[in-house]
């Protein structure tokens, strides 16, 4: 029988701990993306371990009710997303980078390099995070998981089927999901050769979404204003910058656009 009687109490503050470092970890990207930069994080998601899972681990591991907190690392759990292996190496960096400000990093376990027999591969971080709670300050172990799309892939399928089988994999299902580890991890070699490429397609697309909202706006404002009498002429001019989605041609119109606006603007002074 667990001597932990009230779960809630006892899970708050990781709650509350996997809450702060996800919306951290979304500002970061909301940041990059502010700035019109490639944003290492794709996306990032927290948990916190259910009472059940935590118990079952301290059974299998021979940790008594009261090391529960100092030896169990993952009690809250953050997974960070990202597109390329190569960014890993950036949000290992930008973590490190908070090391004596908001959080500790304590340990870090290379699965990448030191990839799992089962084929597990994923960047581990264990921190330990301040956090401020109505007794004071206090510290929260977590652990941060760093992979990539394709990783985060096979690890969920990998997690579901251990499930299945209680956690005793049959040794054929078990050879397969070494081959596929390797597959997945053969796509993300090759996706970070062509990385640069990859990059560069994304920015002209964040490019080309940003500037259609822009041309939009101000078609908008010129459309609402009754100074403009060749509003025909202006709509063929948005079909042919609109036509192939030439970002070049769209920033052309746009400029003539703002010019417009500012000749409406200085005529209604
Ligand atoms: P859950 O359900 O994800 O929370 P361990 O002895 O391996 O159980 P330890 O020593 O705390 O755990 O550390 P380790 O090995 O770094 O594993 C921590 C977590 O990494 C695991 O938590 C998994 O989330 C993930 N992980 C590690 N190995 C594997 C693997 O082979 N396959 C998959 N899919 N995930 C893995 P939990 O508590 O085991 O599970």
């Amino acid at each position: 029988m667990s001597k932990i009687l009230n779960w809630e109490e006892f899970l708050f503050p990781y709650q509350q701990a996997v809450n702060e470092l996800v919306l951290k970890f979304q500002s970061i990207i909301d940041e990059y993306k502010l700035r019109g930069l490639y944003s290492p994080i794709e996306s990032v998601k927290g948990r916190v371990k259910k009472s059940y899972s935590i118990l079952e681990k301290a059974e299998r591991k021979n940790i008594p009710d009261d090391m529960i907190e100092e030896l169990i690392e993952d009690i809250a759990g953050v997974r960070i997303l990202c597109q390329f292996v190569d960014d890993i190496e950036k949000i290992v960096e930008i973590i490190k980078s908070r090391d004596g400000i908001d959080l500790r990093v304590i340990e870090e376990k290379d699965y990448i390099t030191n990839t799992k027999p089962s084929g597990y591969r994923s960047y581990h971080m264990i921190i330990a995070y301040t956090l401020m709670t109505s007794r004071g300050y206090r510290e929260i172990l977590a652990e941060i998981q760093i992979r990539t799309l394709a990783m985060n892939f096979w690890a969920t399928a990998e997690h579901s089927l251990k499930y299945k089988y209680n956690r005793k994999l049959p040794e054929e299902l078990q050879e397969r999901l070494v081959r596929s580890a390797e597959a997945a991890f053969w796509l993300d070699k090759e996706m970070n050769t062509i990385r640069e490429d990859i990059m560069q397609a994304q920015r002209i697309n964040e490019r080309r979404d940003r500037l259609t909202l822009s041309i939009i706006e101000n078609l908008k404002k010129i459309y609402a204003s009754d100074k403009v009498t060749d509003i025909g002429n202006i709509d063929n001019e948005y079909m042919k910058a609109m036509e192939g989605g030439d970002v070049f041609k769209m920033e052309n119109f746009n400029r003539e656009l703002e010019a417009l606006l500012e000749k409406i603007e200085a005529d209604e002074k």
